[in-house]
């Protein structure tokens, strides 16, 4: 903060002798949108958004020329070419441009966060245009400024989609280590009063969690482990051993956010079973053992911080 009133004041300074403040104003006293100061493991759980609220956050728009995307509800259309009824929900966000129908390129970003191995993202989207090809909108992932196409959706840029449509892309492969990404529509929509393109309901999925073990011994762990468990997670590791024999679950690390992040182990095969284990926080090897053949673990994270979580190994006794 003193640095930036130190920055303020100087390029207040230089604007007395010349132009140069611009540069200065526009980077430091400008975007003071407080979403941007969020860290990226937070930012994960804000990226979805079903524009309902009529706000783009997180997401927001740095389009270069006069085209923008605006929340737009399908009953109050804002350009003359009515959207198709969205999916779900009656808000989307949608291409608008000046009133001589300027044509030019769009981009809307995410801040940067933390993409965990596995993980997808889903979104409606719809595009038109007069002349087949004739607008474009396309994902990318951004690593370090480093580019990579996730997908290409111009070649539905047809006069004749007049529909939403539900796309899913994977943006980090299963086995990555997580990630520190920034994601970015690029669009372009032409001067054509039926040229457009609409985005709504954009999810980011984690891949399922737990599993089933059935054999006589095996390892389990929190999600992603060691580095660090996804949000609002609700994983079950259901342990059935093949023999008539005791488990034994010993977890050899141990530490998720105390008070918010749990591990229940049942002493049965359902959470009507007894409870065995019910830690949160960090505990030093933690050790069960059950009555019977089969275990429920069950692993839940609330909406906000997460740490390395949990392994374990199980044995029949
Ligand atoms: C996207 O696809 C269209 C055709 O469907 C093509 O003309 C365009 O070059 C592609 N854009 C990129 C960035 O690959
Ligand atoms: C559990 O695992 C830890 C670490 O691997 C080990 O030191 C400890 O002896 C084990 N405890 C039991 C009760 O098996
Ligand atoms: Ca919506
Ligand atoms: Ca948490």
């Amino acid at each position: 903060m003193k640095l930036k009133v130190f920055i303020l004041a100087i390029s207040i300074a230089i604007s007395v002798a010349g132009r140069v403040h611009q540069v200065f104003i526009k980077d430091v006293v400008q975007p003071l949108y407080p979403f941007l100061e969020v860290d990226p493991i937070t930012a994960r759980s804000l990226l979805d958004n079903d524009f309902e609220s009529g706000t783009e956050d997180p997401w927001y728009d740095s389009s270069p020329s006069t085209v923008h995307w605006i929340v737009e509800d399908f009953s109050t259309p804002t350009e003359s070419y009515p959207a198709p009824a969205p999916l779900s929900g009656t808000k989307y966000l949608r291409a608008i441009r000046d009133a001589n129908r300027t044509p030019g390129q769009l981009i809307l970003s995410t801040i940067k966060f933390t993409a965990f191995p596995g993980d997808e993202l889903s979104f409606d989207f719809w595009i038109r245009s007069r002349y087949t090809g004739g607008n474009a909108l396309e994902l990318v992932l951004s690593v370090d400024t480093v580019e990579k196409s996730l997908i290409n959706l111009s070649g539905y840029s047809t006069s004749v989609n007049l529909e939403w449509r539900r796309s899913t892309v994977v943006i980090l492969e299963d086995g990555s280590p997580p990630t520190d990404v920034t994601l970015i529509f690029y669009g372009y929509c032409g001067a054509n009063v039926d040229d457009a393109i609409g985005l709504d309901n954009i999810v980011l999925a984690s891949l399922p969690c737990g599993g089933i073990y059935n054999t006589a011994s095996g390892t389990l762990s929190s999600p992603n482990y060691p580095s660090p468990y996804s949000f609002d997670e609700d994983c079950r590791y259901e342990i059935s051993i093949p023999s008539d024999n005791r488990i034994k679950l010993n977890f050899s690390y141990f530490n998720t956010e105390s008070g918010f992040d749990f591990v229940t182990v049942y002493d049965g095969a359902t959470p009507a079973s007894p409870v065995l284990l019910r830690i949160s926080g960090y505990n030093s090897n933690p050790s069960v053992t059950t009555t019977g053949r089969d275990c429920l673990v069950i692993h839940t994270s609330d909406s906000k911080n997460s740490l390395a979580g949990w392994t374990a190994t199980y044995a029949s006794i």
